[in-house]
């Protein structure tokens, strides 16, 4: 079965492809000639999400997923939430973002936070089901690990002591915020 990741981030195609059993093939956005810039101008996570599907399924009327997750930290009232990718000015610039955001909880005690995904599937005759995955944990004080990619130097997930950037990519799914979004979606798969 294939089915379009429509997404732009090579690392989420990473962990999405080891997520899926090896008889789902995951078609990036490439394999399918898909070159433009997909619109994320929702005012939600789930809204950008299923923007995302919803895009590359009218163009190519195939089954899509497509996500969009967002750091929603408690202080900062669920800053930077849907505009994480540009929360420091520029789209998907990491250390930029990850920069603000410990400058906005300086000196904060209450470092709450969490990872929330949603993943949302439109099948073959254009059904879309939408899965949630939300991991909750801590934003440190300084960037640690080399890892995982985004947000990862800065978050520590609750009942652990390091941050997902020192997690292997096999332990950061079975926990993860991408990780449990995505099992629904396979369990929905194999359910219908
Ligand atoms: P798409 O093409 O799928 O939209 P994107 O990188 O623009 O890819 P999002 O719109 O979902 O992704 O933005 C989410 C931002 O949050 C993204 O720029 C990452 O920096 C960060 N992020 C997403 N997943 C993450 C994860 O698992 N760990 C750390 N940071 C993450």
């Amino acid at each position: 079965m294939e089915i379009i990741f429509a997404t732009g981030n090579k690392n989420k195609m990473a962990e999405a492809k080891a997520l899926v059993p090896s008889h789902i093939r995951l078609l990036s956005l490439g394999d399918i000639g898909f070159k433009g810039d997909i619109e994320e101008s929702a005012e939600t996570i789930e809204g950008n999400s299923i923007l995302k599907a919803r895009t590359i399924y009218d163009l190519y009327g195939k089954p899509v997923i497509a996500e969009d997750t967002g750091l929603e930290v408690e202080v900062l009232n669920g800053e930077p939430g849907v505009r994480s990718a540009r929360y420091g000015g520029e789209h998907g610039n990491a250390d930029k973002n990850m920069e603000l955001l410990l400058e906005n909880l300086n000196g904060e005690l209450n470092r709450s936070a969490r990872f929330k995904t949603v993943a949302s599937f439109i099948d073959d005759k254009g059904i879309l089901t939408c899965f949630e995955g939300i991991v909750s944990g801590n934003i440190t004080l300084h960037k640690q690990g080399c890892g995982g990619f985004g947000y990862d130097p800065i978050f520590k997930p609750i009942g652990f002591d390091k941050v997902f950037a020192e997690f292997t990519e096999h332990e950061k799914n079975l926990i993860s915020h991408r990780g449990i979004a995505f099992k629904k979606f396979i369990r929905f798969l194999e359910t219908r």
